[in-house]
């Protein structure tokens, strides 16, 4: 499988033409979240040729699929914080390098807002950045519901945008899917299966009745500045074409103002009855609908799907969101932050762990 990128992608520190030749591109699932979505997505036809895990549970890899797993344990039975789990990849570097080594495109997807994802995001990022790689984040963020979790998290962003050349954020309450009475691993397992259908709908390889948006045009979507944000929806009204990209907009609206986007990828995936009439509609409708005439368009029909159409809006540009906010600190301090640098730091009694590879 081969990625195909276009070299007048804008990557912010280095150009794609000094990059790795190599057309190899890879996977990382981080934590639990991570682990779970990475494992469905590697069942799908992806261009991606590689898939790799790594978490501190080794829970995260009963169920995932081939691909190597790195698990960093803690020899002391003791509740881990992001700087922690930092502090035991040191020892793992190496061998996170060698996965990533040689790769052209490195996609880092997490959940943040526990320890594993959040701790580790940026640092596989920023790895991937000095392995040479154009560096793709996923970062599924916390539900409303789990406050505790949104100061890490709006952190752990930060670390992972100013590391990686582009970062998707995709909101847990987006994929919310549920009914009161579901079990949390029922509601993770729906918000994965929505989160597999967007993300696939965007990075998959066309189909011959297929119209793809071209992948480089997705990567220069995720590699503008601002926030990159993914809304998803889906219709099966006699309206089903307004109804899902309201829907998408909607979605997108509840983390930043919609008009602020100045660039927008939209994907419809539908069956053979999706005519031209109505992608037409969709394209040209977005703009008034997101209160910015101005935001320029990619789009991309997908015929898998059924009769009920689903939407995936990646829309970037953002400058401000609601996560600014998950970190009060930053927003007092704006840019003169306090200790800004990632914090590493080991479990009680381990501090004199020797790092190795
Ligand atoms: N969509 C989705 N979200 C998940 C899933 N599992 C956890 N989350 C969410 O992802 C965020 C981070 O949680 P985890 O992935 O469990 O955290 P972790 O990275 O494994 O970190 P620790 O377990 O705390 O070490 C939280 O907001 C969770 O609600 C999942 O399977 N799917
Ligand atoms: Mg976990």
């Amino acid at each position: 499988m081969a990625l195909y990128i276009h070299d007048t992608i804008r990557a912010p520190t280095q150009s794609l033409t000094q990059k790795s030749s190599t057309r190899d591109s890879v996977a990382v699932g981080i934590g639990s979240a991570g682990s779970r979505i990475v494992s469905l997505l590697s069942r799908e036809s992806l261009p991606v040729s590689r898939y790799a895990y790594l978490s501190c549970d080794e829970n995260d890899f009963e169920f995932v699929g081939e691909g190597e797993k790195i698990l960093l344990e803690s020899p002391v039975d003791q509740k881990l914080t992001p700087s922690m789990v930092r502090g035991l990849s040191i020892a793992a570097q190496g061998r996170i390098r060698k996965i990533l080594r040689g790769s052209r495109v490195v996609f880092v997807i997490a959940g943040l807002g526990g320890a594993t994802g959040t701790g580790l995001a940026p640092v596989v990022a920023k790895l991937a950045q000095d392995e040479g790689a154009t560096t793709i984040g996923v970062a599924v963020m916390p539900f409303e519901f789990e406050k505790k979790l949104k100061f890490y998290a709006g952190v752990s962003l930060k670390r992972f945008r100013a590391a990686a050349e582009g970062v998707i954020v995709i909101d847990n309450d987006i994929l919310l899917k549920s009914s009161p009475e579901d079990s949390l691993t029922d509601i993770y397992k729906m918000a994965n299966g929505e989160a597999v259908r967007a993300l696939t709908s965007i990075f998959a390889k066309p189909a011959e009745s297929d119209v793809p948006v071209a992948l480089n045009k997705v990567l220069g979507s995720v590699l503008q500045d601002g926030y990159t944000l993914l809304g998803l929806a889906r219709s099966s009204s006699t309206d089903k074409t307004e109804e899902a990209l309201a829907g998408a907009v909607i979605s997108i609206s509840k983390i930043a103002e919609a008009r602020e986007a100045n660039h927008a990828v939209v994907l419809l995936t539908g069956d053979a009855s999706l005519s031209g009439t109505e992608v037409g509609l969709a394209v040209r409708r977005l703009g008034p609908m997101m209160n910015n005439q101005a935001v320029d368009v990619e789009y991309g029909v997908n015929y898998a799907g059924t009769s009920q159409l689903q939407v995936s809006l990646l829309a970037s540009g953002f400058k401000t969101t609601k996560y600014d906010d998950y970190d009060p600190l930053a927003k007092v301090f704006g840019k003169n932050v306090i200790d800004d640098e990632m914090d590493y730091s080991l479990p009680g009694g381990l501090e004199m762990l020797v790092p190795c590879d």
